[in-house]
């Protein structure tokens, strides 16, 4: 004891052994408690550095106090409280998945509910681990005091402890990025942030860009939604009334095929079509499908995708809309306003964790009902690839809670299978052969192409089996491409080009989508009109027989006589049936006619040159709304008549106990009831479900039937 205490005489040392215990205590936590997908040694380097360089940076604002006495006070003050915050996001993520943010700090009722009972549940005996070395810094300091021996040693002065944290947490970031590039700018996950750079860094980012945003907020008046309110009553469609209502009170089945492009359809592999199924509902009597339909995506890449579903608003220009502004914006979203005018319960099923975009704290604010993630669903070992549950997998077990929620409900899969690398288990191939071209991205990519088809295929015959298929109207479409540009030169022969004639306007040609609609008695048809993702949401309102004009939405209803072919890219390029116009800069534009991919030269053309400026303005002012709106949180200005404000506290959006809630409301209802499961004479539908998935044969998994 004699021994420590001289050391300590020395506050650097003191210093020392308070970074090694919060360090010790935080890798702890980030291995015990916390879920955060370490992989590989790097990852395993990175999680161990990442807690290193903030603390070293704390704990050395200590020493720039010149009284010992305060120096060492201020120094355990510090550490005292970085020990309560790492506690608390220990307990808060037993509870809630996710960690403390600034605004969950300063929103009362989510705070109240972290501290409240539940988190008393959530105390595990081993938490003496967090908080046992408490105890013995004051003990070592209360002697310390008592036989007078805080004593301050000037040997390195603090700036340069400052500057060494700085470096070490330099170095983490660097290796952060190196493994995972656009680690901040597209805000993947929250836990990314925290399995790369620690909860302190997680912490201070996410409260710079709430302060942030709250800023560009509190600056907005009212009427700033008055623009943006005219360029909608100006620019609305009118729906077609051959289609208005078509599938009222039908359930809405939104199928998000991940990073599925167009050029898939139809496409054969070794004289073998790569999605079968896909193809026979592409030319389907009962399918409205779309040959022109582009994805619109930015850098949020999915979140974008569902941003413009869901709230029919563009992403924003730059990073991801969902985690960046969703948890904390108003919307009057799909699943709240087919709720509210059509009685729809709404759900989402992902194989992924609930925190990736922060979907856990966004889907409350859309008003969907239930959210089924990883954690609803059995997995084993291998069960998984890449971000999270195999396709087959999901949608298998995903029966037992669809047939649970009420009718007509809106639910939306997003597959995931099908997601870069493409990497696909050799188990799960059913004899495909692909292709050899040099990229093995490519090669894997329809693989992977293949499997999603195979578990949609599966999944449309249990719909059928199981009745729902006649009551429902099944949408797909996909998000982005799979296949970046970069890559597109490898893929170029196969559809016919050589690699050194490929060029832009042939990288922008291929960001066409599946958009499928497909119901029973739908009059069908493979339509050329040009549109994209924003054009989704007000087709099916149109559809479901809720009119779209009083909703502050972007896009314009494919079905509508009044449909602007326009269709713009994030960027502020855009297609329309004629041209591909690329944006180089403001107001220039590189310009090619679509029949032959040609690149015009306009010098001499100045009414074409006028029109191409135009419909680039018009581009450029609806992006600058959509930004407006979200940046700004505009909607909670603006509440569409008849529209009741989401209430994300409430228990009607809580992903807790789940199955209990829906089985609570089945009782409730008792013969009101309709639920697939009660229209089944309460029997269960899930052995309608046929797979060929291995896990299911091999019975690898705890069957769900
Ligand atoms: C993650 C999944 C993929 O949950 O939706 O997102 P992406 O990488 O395509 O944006
Ligand atoms: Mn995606």
């Amino acid at each position: 004891m004699r021994d420590i205490l001289s050391n300590l005489n020395n506050i650097f040392k003191f210093m020392i052994i308070l970074v090694f215990i919060l360090w010790e205590k935080s890798v702890f936590a980030y291995y015990f408690d916390f879920s955060l997908g370490v992989q590989g040694l790097l990852q395993n380097i990175i999680l161990l550095i990442s807690p290193l360089g903030t603390s070293i940076i704390l704990l050395s604002f200590g020493l720039y106090f010149r009284r010992s006495k305060i120096a060492y006070f201020a120094m355990t003050l510090i550490y005292l409280i970085e020990s309560i915050f790492l506690y608390s996001n220990v307990l808060y993520y037993r509870e809630f998945t996710n960690f403390i943010s600034l605004n969950t700090i300063l929103s009362s009722a989510k705070a109240v509910k972290s501290l409240g009972p539940s988190v008393m549940n959530s105390i595990k005996y081993y938490d003496f681990v967090y908080l046992i070395d408490v105890l013995f810094v004051f003990i070592i300091l209360f002697i310390m005091i008592r036989k007078k021996k805080l004593q301050l040693t000037r040997k390195l002065n603090a700036t340069a402890w400052t500057i060494f944290g700085v470096m070490i947490f330099s170095f983490n970031l660097a290796l952060a990025e190196m493994n995972r590039p656009q680690l901040l700018t597209r805000m993947f996950d929250q836990t990314y942030i925290v399995k790369y750079l620690g909860l302190n860094t997680f912490f201070v980012y996410d409260s710079i860009k709430t302060v942030n945003s709250d800023r560009v907020r509190n600056n907005t008046e009212n009427t700033s939604i008055d623009g943006p309110l005219k360029y909608q009553q100006e620019n609305y469609a009118k729906p077609n009334q051959k289609y208005f209502g078509v599938a009222r009170k039908k359930n809405l089945i939104i199928i998000h095929l991940e990073s599925f492009q167009q050029f898939l359809i139809n496409f054969k592999v070794n004289g073998q079509e790569v999605t079968p199924f896909l193809n026979s509902l592409y030319s389907d009597n009962n399918t409205l499908s779309y040959s022109n339909f582009f994805h619109q995506v930015g850098q949020g890449k999915t979140s974008d995708a569902e941003t413009m579903l869901e709230t029919g608003l563009f992403g924003l220009p730059e990073g991801s809309f969902l985690p960046q502004l969703g948890p904390s914006n108003t919307f009057q979203a799909a699943p709240a306003i087919l709720n509210q005018s059509e009685g729809y319960t709404s759900a989402v099923f992902h194989g992924n964790v609930a925190s990736f975009y922060s979907r856990d704290k966004v889907y409350p604010n859309f008003g969907y009902n239930y959210f089924f993630d990883q954690k609803s669903f059995n997995t084993s070992d291998g069960s998984s690839v890449g971000f999270g549950l195999k396709d087959k997998l999901m949608f298998a077990e995903s029966t037992k809670y669809l047939e649970q929620l009420q009718q007509p409900f809106y639910v939306k899969y997003i597959t995931l299978t099908n997601h870069y690398p493409f990497d696909l288990p050799a188990e799960d191939n059913d004899g495909f052969v692909t292709t050899q071209t040099k990229n093995s991205v490519v090669n894997n990519y329809f693989l992977t192409a293949h499997y999603l088809d195979s578990s949609l295929k599966e999944f449309f015959n249990y719909l059928k089996k199981s009745g729902l298929y006649d009551k429902s109207m099944i949408v797909l479409y996909g998000d982005h491409y799979g296949i970046s540009n970069d890559k597109n030169p490898d893929l170029a022969p196969l559809l016919g080009y050589s690699e050194d004639q490929w060029t832009d306007f042939n990288n922008t040609q291929l960001q066409r989508v599946p958009f499928m609609i497909h119901m029973k008695g739908l009059k069908g048809g493979v339509k050329d009109t040009y549109g994209g993702e924003i054009d989704v949401l007000p087709t099916l309102l149109h559809l479901t027989g809720v009119n779209s004009k009083d909703y502050l939405q972007l896009g314009e209803d494919l079905l509508s006589k009044d449909h602007n072919q326009i269709v713009s890219f994030r960027n502020g390029s855009y297609v329309t049936p004629e041209y591909t116009v690329l944006k180089k800069g403001k107001g220039s534009y590189d310009v090619y006619l679509n029949s032959s991919g040609e690149k015009l030269d306009l010098t001499e053309n100045k009414i074409l040159s006028k029109k191409i400026e135009n419909w680039g303005k018009q581009v450029d002012q609806r992006l600058k709304i959509s930004d407006k709106i979200n940046n700004q949180n505009l909607l909670r200005f603006y509440t569409p008549s008849g529209f009741v404000p989401v209430d994300p506290n409430d228990d009607k959006y809580n992903y807790l106990n789940q199955m209990d809630r829906m089985l609570q409301i089945r009782d409730e209802k008792g013969t009101g009831s309709t639920s697939l499961y009660s229209k089944n004479d309460n029997d269960s539908t899930t052995n309608f479900y046929d797979s060929d998935a291995p896990e299911f044969k091999q019975e690898l998994l705890v069957p769900f039937k």
